[in-house]
């Protein structure tokens, strides 16, 4: 049996090589990475995010254990984004302006991949009128916008705007996600959907573009 405990303490205590050692152990252990992902990585982010918001922890630890985090998800990569599947679409994400959160948007991107959707990222701390000239250049079925912090939501109705300003708005459709969302906040701003994991992101996507 795979200790998982040992692998969530090591991401949140960020020991980086320690944490790429010990899911290089589960792989090659066969425990599939989905399960890794959601037994060993997940829970890290969860618990340090809660000493953080209590002051037990601060913004060094939260950084060491995202590099963590983001070392051990890198080697999940090749086979949560391996795909079978057929092609699914054209996909465009980014994380809103003023956020330098991406992990979750990574983790979407590989079950995007995984799932046959060509996926292209435009990083994080992406400005309303950047997301407005990709989907002007480009022909995406959807565009995903990701927030972390209750301060950068606001961006995503901006995107909306600047996009409904270009006249581009019926050209795709608009995905949101991240911890602070729901999906009445999704409805008030005019999003077309939202999701609250990965594993949703890939249902919902695949049901607006049969809308
Ligand atoms: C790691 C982390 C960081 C790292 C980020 C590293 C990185 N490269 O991403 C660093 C250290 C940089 C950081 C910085 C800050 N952080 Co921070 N951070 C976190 C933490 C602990 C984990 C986030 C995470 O990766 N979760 C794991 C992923 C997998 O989950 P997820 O992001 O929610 O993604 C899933 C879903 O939401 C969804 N999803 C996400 N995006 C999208 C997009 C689409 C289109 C779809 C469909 C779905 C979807 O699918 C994902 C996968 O299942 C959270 C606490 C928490 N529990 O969330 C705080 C947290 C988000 N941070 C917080 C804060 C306050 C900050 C700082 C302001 C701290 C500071 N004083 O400077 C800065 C802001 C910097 C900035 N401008 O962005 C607060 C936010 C509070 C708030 N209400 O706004 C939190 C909640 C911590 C807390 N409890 O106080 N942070």
């Amino acid at each position: 049996m795979f200790n998982f405990d040992e692998l969530t303490n090591s991401v949140a205590d960020g020991q980086v090589d320690k944490a790429a050692e010990l899911t290089q152990k589960a792989l090659a252990a066969q425990v599939p990475a989905k399960e890794i992902l959601d037994k060993g990585l997940l829970p890290a982010m969860n618990l340090v995010g809660r000493d953080f918001e209590s002051g037990q922890i601060f913004l060094p630890e939260l950084l060491m254990a995202g590099d963590a985090m983001k070392a051990s998800i890198v080697l999940l990569r090749p086979e949560l984004s391996s795909t079978g599947a057929a092609y699914a679409g054209k996909y465009v994400i980014g994380t809103v302006e003023g956020d330098l959160h991406d992990i979750g948007k990574n983790i979407v991107i590989m079950m995007l991949e995984g799932n046959g959707w060509e996926v292209t990222d435009l990083g994080r701390d992406i400005p309303p009128q950047r997301f407005c000239e990709e989907i002007e250049k480009g022909s995406y079925d959807i565009l995903g916008l990701s927030a972390l912090l209750t301060f950068t939501m606001p961006k995503m109705p901006e995107t909306i705007n600047v996009l409904k300003e270009a006249g581009l708005r019926n050209k795709v459709k608009v995905m949101v996600g991240g911890v602070p969302l729901n999906q009445s906040f999704a409805d008030q701003i005019g999003a077309d959907a939202y999701a609250r994991d990965a594993v949703e992101a890939v249902i919902k996507a695949k049901e607006l573009l049969n809308k």
